[in-house]
């Protein structure tokens, strides 16, 4: 079946490029470093290009492939890498598309790592970059310069919620023929498709909504046209970026519950969004699907659901904030996300520590604000827990 023509739900089960054997109804794991060719002329082929089939695993393999075809599909791009981690995704945009001379313009509040090896490692390669508040777009005009080769969105960006408009950003940027990459992380294609609101590239840590189960680490880079892909294959397989075959199994199987879990997880959060913002030890809750929320009109624009990720802060701020984050009993205290456990964590002195105080504050990170994942337990067990958690605060 041609999984480009199915709807949503029928891509997450069957999209793929692993061939059925032995009538298995999941593909099989090919748990190989190598792969034998027939003859000498054969393997010489396959080196050159003048032939397909499959080589050595860091070049490629068939659980790669096929977890690859899925989010091209998913995603509705050109085609797609999978990295070791979400990291490897995000380096592997960096190092195909930026070097020597080039600038980089980034929302201020990204992933903390994602924006701290840009500014600590990659100017000793010659790259610039400026992190600003991109929510608005007039900021974005104002930092492009001569050299500017790529905008760096990640929205909604991590912790802050903090939305950029991805259609109009993309207009501008392509105004100046700036590549822009979405890290979509927090929506899967699932919530937001922004190759179909023009960007060139969507990035994923696939070891949060895309796997879900908290049981692998892993990344991923789709690209629209066929220039971009051979960009990211190059890196990927030269600096060695790629996937394991075992790893992007279990990610290709945690991938066919996603809607379900982002469903199920969504209903909770819009529910525990609502009962911390009406409770009396809690100063603000930013929750896309809050009638609160400031860019209520962009969610509608762009995103098919609110997701299930939250920031909060009480009113006792962070010593308040840590008396709640030591006394949960259900939800995780932990970082990471976008499974199907309830995680809290405390960005300013984890996620994001690797940013001065400066930065935290400019990107809207204060000490006192608490990230919550909502997971898929029992809703009223969320709550129940959260609530027994914030009479310690
Ligand atoms: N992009 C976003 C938006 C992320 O949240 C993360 C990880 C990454 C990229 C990097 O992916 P990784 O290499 O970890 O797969 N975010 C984390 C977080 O918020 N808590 O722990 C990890």
């Amino acid at each position: 079946m041609d999984t480009k023509k199915t709807g949503f739900n029928s891509k997450l089960i069957h999209s793929g490029a692993v061939e059925e054997s032995m009538g298995s109804a999941v593909s099989p794991i090919y748990q190989t470093s190598t792969f034998k060719f027939e003859d000498a002329d054969q393997g010489a082929r396959r080196f050159q290009g003048k032939e397909g089939g499959y080589i050595y695993t860091r070049l490629g393999n068939p659980n790669l492939d096929d977890l690859a075809t899925a989010l091209t599909d998913l995603e509705e791009g050109y085609g797609a890498v999978v990295t070791s981690s979400g990291m490897a995704a995000v380096n592997d945009v960096y190092m195909a598309l930026l070097g020597s001379g080039d600038h980089m313009i980034s929302h201020n509040a990204v992933y903390g790592p994602s924006r701290g090896i840009m500014e600590t490692f990659y100017p000793k390669y010659g790259v610039e970059s400026t992190f600003i508040d991109c929510s608005d777009i007039e900021n974005i005009k104002r930092s492009i310069k001569p050299n500017t080769r790529l905008l760096y969105l990640e929205t909604p960006a991590n912790p802050t919620l903090k939305l950029t408009d991805i259609e109009a950003a993309s207009k501008l940027a392509h105004e100046h023929n700036i590549l822009v990459c979405v890290d979509n992380t927090f929506c899967s294609p699932y919530l937001q498709k922004p190759l179909k609101l023009g960007a060139d590239i969507v990035l994923h840590s696939m070891t949060k909504f895309i796997n879900g189960h908290a049981d692998i680490v892993g990344g991923a880079v789709i690209a629209k046209t066929k220039e971009i892909l051979d960009k990211l294959v190059y890196v990927m397989k030269n600096v060695g970026f790629n996937m394991d075959p075992h790893q992007a199994w279990l990610t290709r199987r945690g991938l066919k519950t996603m809607a379900i879990r982002i469903e199920r997880a969504q209903e909770n959060a819009i529910k525990v969004a609502e009962f911390l913002e009406s409770h009396p030890k809690v100063k603000w809750v930013l929750y896309p699907g809050l009638d609160s929320f400031p860019q209520k009109d962009l969610v509608e624009k762009q995103m098919a659901g609110p997701g299930a990720m939250m920031s909060f802060e009480l009113k006792g701020g962070i010593v308040a904030g840590k008396q709640v984050m030591d006394h949960v009993k259900l939800a995780l205290l932990a970082v990471s996300l976008g499974g199907i456990e309830t995680l809290i964590q405390h960005p300013a002195s984890m996620t994001h520590a690797v940013l001065g105080q400066k930065e935290r504050m400019e990107a809207g990170i204060s000490d006192g604000l608490v990230r919550l994942s909502v997971g898929i337990e029992d809703v009223e067990d969320i709550i129940t827990d959260l609530d027994q958690a914030l009479s310690f605060a």
